[in-house]
């Protein structure tokens, strides 16, 4: 078994990726260190050290908090099953926003978002494409691209910078969420920008994120990555870098936002947070 410092580490340096996978992670190593030593003083650390671990994410902490409140093996299975199948539950609304051709662009990789778009290629049996933007710095998109290829679905990578290039050429954007705020939706760094040029081009909008991303906490911070990701030539070093992970982009944006309860305009989901 991992120790906890390994788990930590491994989360760190994206050996996993997406607030989902972040949470179901944890929630596995701490299931173990439960069955082994129970609720006690270990769990407590583990969940201490986790708190801190990539905290924008808010499913995590939202998972800790009902494990507080009901300290239980079935507590952390019940969730493990909730987060494993929101993309599944979500998808069934899927057809309601992707019709046969739509031509989708998305950004990051987000397991919920790609369960969305999956689902509409089973579903339909047509010819939906996507453009995956390659999201800078450390290309989560590419893992996108591969994914969606994998199925059979047509996909074009795109640097980021031509996002405002190819907007017009989409029926809609589809991005997955990291916490949903009352300001706005937290997603990878770069998704505010995106979300600009899509309502610029009047093109709709649409988060994927289930309701364990609901975010009330009130100290809440953007994490910074290191430097490096953005500028890794030695050279460069002595250059201010500044790499914020994720940005906000605020609900006048969002054309629709779907979890597994339904469909909702940003109008009608932020009077809920
Ligand atoms: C990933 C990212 C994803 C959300 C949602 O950021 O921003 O869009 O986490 O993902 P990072 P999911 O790569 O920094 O973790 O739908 O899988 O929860």
């Amino acid at each position: 078994m991992k120790t906890i410092v390994q788990i930590t580490e491994d989360i760190e340096n994206f050996k996993v990726q997406g607030a989902n996978q972040i949470a179901l992670y944890g929630l596995s190593f701490l299931r173990k260190v439960a069955v082994r030593e129970g609720f006690g003083p270990r769990f407590s650390a583990a969940t201490k050290r986790l708190e801190k671990t990539r905290s924008t994410a808010v499913v995590l902490h939202n998972c800790l908090e009902i494990i507080k409140s009901s300290p239980k093996i079935s507590t952390i299975d019940s969730l493990i099953d909730t987060l494993t199948t929101a993309g599944k539950r979500e998808s069934i609304y899927s057809d309601k926003i992707i019709k046969p051709g739509s031509k989708i662009m998305t950004y990051c990789h987000s397991g919920e978002a790609m369960s969305f778009i999956k689902h509409a290629r089973t579903a339909h049996k047509n010819k939906i494409s996507v453009i995956a933007c390659k999201t800078e710095p450390l290309e989560q998109g590419v893992t996108t691209a591969k994914e969606l290829s994998a199925v059979g679905i047509p996909v074009t990578l795109i640097d980021d910078n031509a996002a405002g290039f190819f907007i017009n050429e989409v029926d809609m954007v589809i991005v997955g969420a990291d916490a949903l705020r009352r300001e706005g939706v937290v997603n990878k760094i770069g998704t505010s920008l995106l979300a600009q040029a899509a309502a610029g081009a009047s093109t709709p909008l649409y988060v994927v994120a289930n309701s364990l991303k609901i975010d009330h906490r009130r100290s809440f911070r953007i994490e910074e990555r290191p430097a490096t990701e953005v500028l890794p030539k030695k050279g460069l070093r002595k250059i201010k870098v500044r790499n914020p992970a994720f940005d906000i982009t605020p609900w006048q944006f969002v054309t629709m936002l779907v979890n597994e309860n339904g469909i909702f305009t940003g109008k009608q989901f932020v009077i809920l947070l």
